[in-house]
């Protein structure tokens, strides 16, 4: 998982509203619908649920607005949320007198969604593959049938195979490194290994790019039809082909990702 810079964060919080209007054109349904229908459940989300958003300082440390990007999608999504003001457990003791519902928190491998009432917890690696396929499929009309390219074997595209193949898509995987497609493979033996990146590329209508390489892929590799789902950062198209699939590409740093965790979790 890529590491976040301020720099990727700083005007999030200002385009969550065009970026949900600009969701609802591509998926039918913005930020909060597409994360309740990856969340899988059917009973109504706790919108009264009070979020803290805990800093952590382990590792390389903070990342400048992270905390307060966090909490600022969770209450664009309806919640109330805070940013501690206490960090790493002050933060968390901070949040429990405070009774908070629901803790997020991430050091520089893992990122959680944990409701301490209900003791229930969401990984941002498998929330985010899950509800990018699941934006995928939106975006598709549904996954039945169809042929899909996942990019990427890692955690991310482990967890968005999982959802794609359950929704009855033809799978092909794509890795840089062969022993991540082929443990993939041998994981859900329905899923075929690509040969050469191009010759998918070419081949596929439904991608989905899972891998921390950036802009590797170019408008002369991608069907006129492409949609793609990719919540791999940075963002794996060059500039050009970015505003060529404008209206056809998922891609965010943070938004689907922390709308998944917290409907996972009220
Ligand atoms: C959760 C993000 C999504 C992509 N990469 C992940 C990342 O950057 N992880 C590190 C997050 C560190 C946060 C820091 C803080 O500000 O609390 N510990």
């Amino acid at each position: 998982m890529t590491r976040l810079v301020e720099a990727d964060i700083a005007d999030l919080n200002a385009r969550l509203a065009e970026y949900d209007l600009y969701l609802k054109d591509v998926c039918g349904t913005g930020l909060a619908g597409i994360a309740r229908a990856a969340s899988g459940k059917t009973e109504a989300p706790d919108m009264a649920s009070r979020v803290a958003v805990v800093p952590v300082t382990s590792g390389l440390g903070v990342i400048n607005g992270f905390s307060g990007t966090v909490a600022a999608i969770v209450e664009f999504l309806g919640c109330r949320a805070r940013v501690t003001d206490g960090t790493d457990f002050a933060g968390i003791s901070e949040a429990v007198s405070d009774r908070c519902d629901v803790i997020m928190a991430a050091d520089d491998d893992t990122f959680i969604a944990v409701n301490l009432k209900a003791q229930l917890v969401s990984d941002n690696s498998e929330a985010t593959g899950r509800v990018y396929a699941t934006a995928l499929s939106l975006a598709a009309g549904g996954l039945t049938g169809k042929n899909v390219l996942l990019l990427g074997a890692g955690p991310v595209g482990r967890s968005a195979a999982a959802v794609m193949l359950n929704g009855g898509a033809a799978l092909s995987v794509y890795d840089i490194d062969p022993d991540k497609a082929e443990s993939l493979r041998r994981l859900y033996p329905s899923v075929r290994i690509a040969g050469g990146l191009e010759e998918a590329l070419s081949s596929h209508s439904l991608l989905f790019d899972a891998t921390p390489s950036g802009e590797f892929i170019h408008r002369g590799s991608v069907r006129q039809d492409a949609i793609l789902s990719a919540p791999g950062v940075p963002l794996c198209l060059d500039r050009e082909c970015e505003e060529w699939m404008r209206g056809r590409l998922l891609h965010d740093v943070l938004e689907l990702g922390v709308a998944a965790m917290l409907f996972d979790v009220i």
